[in-house]
């Protein structure tokens, strides 16, 4: 950035040449500038709305209140929906609500014995099967809003389209932004089937 300047500081000092040809020389660095503020002012509202349409769902989900026919999972999903004003396509967003022990435990892996020590798991090391699921899992939680009580996880990754071809070589993968939020929170007590 302060070599940009500097190079636009010694075009503006230089008195030779025509006006012309230097603005034809800085006007493709000016677009860039205007097209990577726009791109990274969306990134970041689009972020911006993702996290508060987390709080909010999570504020919904830790109340363990049914909303009308839908099923909580329904209605954190719809929320988050709502809150990104349509700039996030739900149906292709990566959503995720799980639910851990504890706040200590938010991404765990089950137990294993680490035979070879190599620090991973590897298949046919003992492993305690929380989740009873019969296999390993890098990740312990359970999909789901949680019962009373429990510690809950709400995370959305989602490939933001970038708007125009000129920033994606810089900072996408085929023209898409990955943008992530996550939260975690502690469903407050209530008792099943009342509140
Ligand atoms: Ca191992
Ligand atoms: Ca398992």
């Amino acid at each position: 950035m302060r070599r940009l300047i500097r190079f636009l500081k010694r075009l503006r000092d230089r008195e030779d040449g025509s006006p012309a040809a230097e603005f034809a020389f800085v006007a493709p660095i000016m677009i860039l500038l205007v097209v990577g503020t726009i791109e990274f002012g969306m990134i970041m509202f689009v972020t911006i709305l993702m996290e508060s349409g987390l709080r909010d769902a999570a504020r919904y989900g830790i109340t363990g209140s049914e909303f009308g026919k839908m099923s909580r999972m329904e209605r954190i999903v719809e929320i988050i929906n709502d809150r990104t004003l349509g700039l996030v396509d739900i149906s292709e967003a990566d959503i995720q609500i799980l639910v851990y022990p504890d706040f200590g435990q938010i991404g765990d892996g089950e137990d294993f014995v680490d035979g070879n020590g190599n620090g991973t798991y590897d298949a046919g090391e003992t492993f305690t099967d929380a989740n009873g699921n019969g296999t390993w899992d890098a990740d312990i939680g359970q999909s789901g809003p949680g019962a009373s009580g429990q510690v809950v996880l709400y995370r959305i990754k989602y490939a933001w389209n970038l708007l125009t071809p000129l920033a994606a070589p810089l900072i996408g993968e085929n023209g898409k932004f990955t943008l992530s939020a996550s939260i975690a929170v502690r469903n407050e007590p209530w008792t099943e089937g009342g509140a």
